[in-house]
């Protein structure tokens, strides 16, 4: 009787732990998504980008597409699927991205003042999802943006 209690007392708990790793899943999965993106394969250097700016946490590319003179992306290196899908663990990722853009802004030589951009989902007309800042310098910006 007593081996059954314990039996019992295993598989209730390996269940439990179970559900755990589901519930940590499907929340990885909100924030990561089903599939690596294109800029995954440009982090791991699979696909070539023009690379302004790298270390241990962030990346920061030139934009394939430019809508400006300058015009790069600056991206985390987890690719979290867009700026909606970040929690409050990501505050400081967050801080060091806009800080990231802010230093490469300064040796793109845009003194003259940028525009940062983040697209999120399908009214904010984001195509790649993982999260990325845009910014762009090197004309004069209209506003309202399109
Ligand atoms: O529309 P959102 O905000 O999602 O911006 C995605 C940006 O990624 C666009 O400005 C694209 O031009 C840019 N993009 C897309 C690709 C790419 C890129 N920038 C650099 N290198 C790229 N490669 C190699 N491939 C892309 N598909």
């Amino acid at each position: 009787a007593s081996a059954q209690v314990c039996s019992a007392t295993r598989t209730f708990s390996s269940g439990s732990d179970e559900v755990e790793k589901a519930k940590l899943a499907a929340a990885a999965r909100e924030k990561y998504g089903k599939e690596p993106t294109i800029f995954s394969k440009i982090i791991d250097k699979t696909i070539p980008a023009d690379i302004i700016y790298e270390d241990d946490k962030v990346l920061a590319f030139r934009d394939v597409n430019p809508q400006a003179p300058v015009h790069f992306l600056v991206i985390p290196k987890e690719p979290i699927i867009g700026i909606s899908k970040a929690t409050d663990e990501d505050t400081q990722l967050l801080g060091y991205l806009l800080n990231t853009a802010r230093k490469c802004a300064v040796s793109e030589g845009l003194s003259n003042g940028y525009r940062i951009v983040i697209n999120d989902g399908k009214d904010g007309a984001q195509s790649v999802f993982h999260l990325h800042i845009h910014v762009l310098g090197g004309r004069q910006m209209g506003w309202p943006p399109g």
